[in-house]
């Protein structure tokens, strides 16, 4: 069974939402890069960067890295542990932030930080994500939340974004 949860608008007032709070804290966008997790965070962080854009006048650099080879649930031989030709900028010193879909057992995130820490020593990272279902399985939390999806273990989010699924949708799959 599917059950829409979040339309269109919903999910664009949840980014901005979390636009606004990512500037507030961190004071405006200097020194702020977002790394989109792909596929759907990547195009959440570009999202997220143009309303930056507006609101601040200044661009903010978004790369987006494929993490699955990092994951610690990958056999050892398939992990990698060099981010270093997917972020092509210096690091050091800038407040990153991880933007995903979903954020459930922590594990993506927890990989995305380690390689991140190899390239070199950002003065802070931190974490957005448009959904969090729950189910933890490290002590990270997203510091930026779109929305609190309370999800059974055997439920599934369905996050449709118009650039990869031709329209916006969160959807809950039992
Ligand atoms: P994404 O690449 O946009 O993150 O992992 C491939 C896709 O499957 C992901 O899209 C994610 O949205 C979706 N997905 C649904 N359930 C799961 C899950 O439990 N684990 C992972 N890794 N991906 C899931
Ligand atoms: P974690 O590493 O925290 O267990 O899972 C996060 C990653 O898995 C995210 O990149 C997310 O895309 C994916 N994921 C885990 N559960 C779900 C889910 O229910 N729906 C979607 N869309 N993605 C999920
Ligand atoms: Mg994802």
């Amino acid at each position: 069974m599917e059950k829409t949860i979040a339309d269109n608008l919903t999910i664009q007032r949840s980014l901005t939402r979390l636009t606004y709070e990512i500037i507030e804290k961190n004071k405006g966008v200097n020194d702020l890069v977002l790394v989109g997790i792909k596929t759907r965070g990547e195009f959440l962080a570009k999202r997220m960067a143009k309303q930056m854009l507006k609101l601040e006048g200044a661009e903010v650099p978004v790369f987006a890295v494929d993490i699955t080879d990092y994951r610690d649930d990958r056999p050892a031989n398939e992990q990698h542990n060099d981010l270093s030709n997917q972020v092509l900028t210096n690091i050091d010193d800038k407040h990153i932030v991880l933007v995903d879909d979903v954020f459930y057992t922590g594990r993506t995130m927890r990989a995305a930080m380690d390689a991140l820490m190899d390239l070199g020593r950002p003065e802070r990272i931190s974490i957005a994500v448009l959904v969090d279902r729950g189910h933890r399985e490290m002590p990270i939390r997203p510091d930026f939340i779109g929305k609190n999806i309370p999800t059974a273990s055997e439920e599934k989010i369905k996050v449709n974004l118009a650039e990869v699924d031709d329209h916006d949708s969160i959807d809950l799959i039992k």
